[in-house]
């Protein structure tokens, strides 16, 4: 193959790496990897493409997106340079209600239309899995809009998209200082709608004071429970709620944020096995000083991802390759955890089994850079390295 490849495997050398390795793809899945030099000569027949001294990895996962929403809220950015914080702005209507109110208005054809670019964005950088979350319409008919506008996504691209069902984002205007109403009376409700429709592969939520309670969230839990869906929880990102220890009870994918998560909480998350999903993007763009315990994540064993947390309030970021910067840079994660954290821990972070790493069995989901080490995808800023990406197998242009 003439690359080396960063298999991103558990044991043996960082990274997993091969300096001089090979790599057979058949039928859209890893067939062998190993060292060029071991290559069996059952495959000496195979179709042979040289990368030129290049670096293979796993295609990226951003596992954490609010992808699809209408308008922008570059206003809001310019106020809260102004002065304003991120709940002052919350407060007075304006933060996710008004990305609410554009989204409400949105047809699904547009929500495709606007989402497409920030999707193709990723694309550019090597991703091939996105998370998409629900949570900016906050009735049943847009919640529902919005997840089928994310399903439609995977149709129109070679990508996977995975959707999470985030009814319980915020509480909508017409439910202001009533979110336990919202939550028995549309948030199930559309949960239920949206799982008939098969359209949830998660189910999420926002435990915080502008938000949700821990036992709101739990409502909301116990009915993913009863249909037989995994939950994950934007916990602890703006104060200490609690959310990340119910989330450890229900077993969740992935608890996410974490700013104010203590040694208590990583080590509930290291014996439930959920998946610490950091997000600079937010910490950055809403000037946060307290970052996510790193060390202790580190200490007791939780894996770590990193995502984009793409949406246009808090992180208005389409660039995976700059969170990895960013958790490096911001937080002291070394970029080999920040590899994993887009690649295998990310796969984690969505309960798949089949990708992340470079292995046998696992699907040929792969991204080939101009690089000479690894560490390269972390250290530079704005710069993307991306030769070529292959999904299935399939080389993929956009
Ligand atoms: N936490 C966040 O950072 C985003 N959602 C959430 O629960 C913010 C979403 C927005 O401001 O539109
Ligand atoms: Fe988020």
């Amino acid at each position: 193959m003439g690359g080396s490849a960063a298999t991103m495997a558990l044991e043996g050398p960082a990274y997993g790496l091969i300096p001089e390795a090979a790599l057979a793809v058949e039928h859209g899945s890893i067939a062998w990897v190993g060292p060029e030099a071991e290559l069996p000569g059952a495959f000496d027949t195979w179709r042979r493409q040289d990368l030129e001294g290049r670096l293979i990895t796993p295609a990226l996962i951003d596992c954490h997106t609010h992808l699809v929403f209408a308008g922008d809220r570059a206003r809001e950015f310019e106020m809260r340079l102004n002065g304003a914080t991120y709940e002052e702005l919350a407060r007075a209507g304006g933060g996710i209600a008004s990305t609410v109110a554009a989204t409400r208005a949105a047809s699904e054809e547009e929500l495709i239309r606007t989402a497409l670019p920030r999707l193709d964005a990723l694309i550019a950088e090597g991703v091939s899995t996105v998370e998409v979350k629900s949570g900016y319409g906050l009735d049943r008919e847009t919640e529902l809009t919005m997840l089928r506008a994310a399903r439609r996504l995977g149709e129109l691209r070679p990508v996977t998209i995975t959707t999470t069902f985030l009814g319980a984002h915020a509480v909508p205007p017409e439910y202001e200082g009533r979110a336990e109403a919202y939550v028995n009376e549309v948030c199930l409700a559309t949960l239920r709608a949206a799982h008939a429709e098969g359209l949830v592969d998660a189910v999420d939520g926002f435990c915080e004071t502008i938000a949700f309670s821990a036992s709101q969230i739990d409502l909301v839990f116990q009915c993913a429970s009863e249909l037989g869906l995994p939950v994950k929880l934007h916990a602890e990102q703006l104060s200490h709620q609690g959310g990340t220890a119910l989330a450890a009870r229900h077993r969740a994918q992935s608890v996410d944020h974490l700013e104010y998560a203590t040694e208590a909480d990583a080590i509930a998350m290291a014996e439930a096995g959920s998946v610490a999903t950091i997000l600079p993007g937010a910490y950055y763009t809403i000037r946060e000083t307290q970052a996510p315990p790193i060390a202790l994540f580190r200490k007791h064993g939780v894996p770590m991802a990193l995502a984009t947390d793409c949406n246009p309030g808090s992180s208005p970021m389409t660039s995976l390759l700059m969170a990895m910067n960013m958790g490096c840079t911001l937080f002291r994660m070394t970029p080999e955890e920040a590899l994993a954290g887009v690649t295998s821990h990310a796969a984690r972070a969505l309960g798949l089994r089949d990708r992340g790493q470079i292995a046998p069995g696992l699907r040929a989901d792969l991204a080939v850079w101009d690089v000479q080490h690894p560490a390269e995808l972390s250290y530079r800023i704005g710069f993307n390295p991306l030769h070529m990406r292959i999904f299935g197998g399939q080389p993929c242009c956009n």
